[in-house]
């Protein structure tokens, strides 16, 4: 009955919506981290409610609050970890969801509500979780040890790079020196940022994007990516592996978040939604290889995937990792290292 109801609110949604597409199609403007959405997901929902998404790419929470800031986009929904949702809702950079649009909030799992600091999703839903770790080739470091120090071997000096996302370089050498990637402690920042600046001496570049061709192609051997993007390119070179260092790593939580200035809320909410349905879910996890926190979609996932520790993390691993967290006025500490770390020589 509960089904049948919620099938109905769905199509009749779907109806309003495109009663609204007859007169002038509606386009919605998504703005989200490349490689994170199957594309028949986007075509099915295009079909479903007659209207047009548009999507646009970033590689960093950073690069895309920059771009917002800028004025950039006519955006509608973005997709920040849960630290950056923190700061664009203390920025007033959001608005409230309706949840009574969004009937497929009920499947989420409670179990994520600790990696986010809206547990109660005023202004955010879960999206996907995944961690951070190093990506190698297997043949071509033979030598490799599940630490964050291989950054530090001069073996592979030039052939390795590290993400350019201050919270994750500066984070995974906290993690390397055995402190929280949350520490507002000088000394330990000092330490990290030496750390990192050691590495830097040794890798090719500080870069979130090209370091998937790069391994694919072997232009590099070993990289600082996300799980699912480093288990996506698994597919094209069989050499590829994906670890998690024993020092523990960052666990992200990324959310769906409607801009203040949303030109299309209502196909907002509508999308949402639709993200949640759990056999859509299950197809998009199956794709990108992240977790969407949707219990009624992890009973549709095959075996293979169920039984993927690089999507579903086990408890080891959580318990030695840790969620970025936005640490307000004290975010300029991390900001103000990874300056130093740049301007080095
Ligand atoms: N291509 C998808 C990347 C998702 C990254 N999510 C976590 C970001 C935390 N810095």
């Amino acid at each position: 009955m509960k089904k049948l109801h919620l099938r109905m609110l769905t199509t009749v949604l779907a109806g309003v919506l495109m009663l609204g597409c007859a007169k002038k199609p509606l386009t919605l403007h998504v703005f989200i981290w490349s490689d994170y959405i199957k594309p028949e997901i986007v075509q099915s929902f295009e079909q479903k409610f007659g209207c047009k998404i548009v999507l646009d790419y970033y590689d960093s929470n950073e690069s895309m609050y920059a771009k917002l800031k800028a004025g950039g986009g006519g955006y509608d929904l973005v997709f920040p970890s849960s630290y950056m949702v923190n700061i664009m809702q203390r920025q007033d950079m959001l608005q409230p969801l309706d949840h009574a649009k969004i009937p497929n909030i009920q499947h989420l799992d409670p179990a994520a509500n600790r990696f986010t600091m809206d547990s109660n999703h005023v202004f955010s839903v879960p999206y996907m979780l995944g961690s951070s770790g190093i990506g190698y080739l297997t043949s071509k470091v033979p030598d490799f040890k599940p630490t964050w120090r291989m950054f530090g071997d001069p073996a592979y000096k030039g052939r390795m790079t590290l993400m350019n996302d201050y919270r994750e370089a500066i984070g995974a050498a906290l993690k390397a020196l055995g402190y929280s990637l949350n520490t507002l402690d000088t000394n330990e920042l000092v330490q990290a940022r030496d750390l990192l600046i050691q590495w830097k001496a040794n890798i090719a570049k500080f870069e979130s994007e090209q370091y998937k061709n790069g391994l694919i192609s072997a232009e590099f051997l070993l990289v600082h990516g996300y799980s699912g993007d480093i288990m996506q390119i698994m597919e094209e070179n069989a050499d590829i592996a994906y670890v998690v260092p024993e020092e523990g790593t960052s666990v992200a939580l990324d959310e769906i978040v409607l801009l203040k200035q949303a030109p299309q809320p209502e196909l907002a909410h509508a999308f949402i939604n639709f993200l949640h349905e759990p056999e859509i879910a299950a197809q998009n996890i199956e794709f990108v290889y992240y977790l969407c926190p949707n219990l009624a979609a992890y009973e549709l996932v095959s075996d293979e995937v169920r039984n993927d520790p690089a999507v579903f993390l086990p408890q080891n691993i959580m318990d030695k990792s840790e969620v970025v967290w936005d640490l307000g006025e004290n975010n300029a500490l991390y900001s103000h290292i990874w300056d130093e770390v740049k301007g080095a020589e």
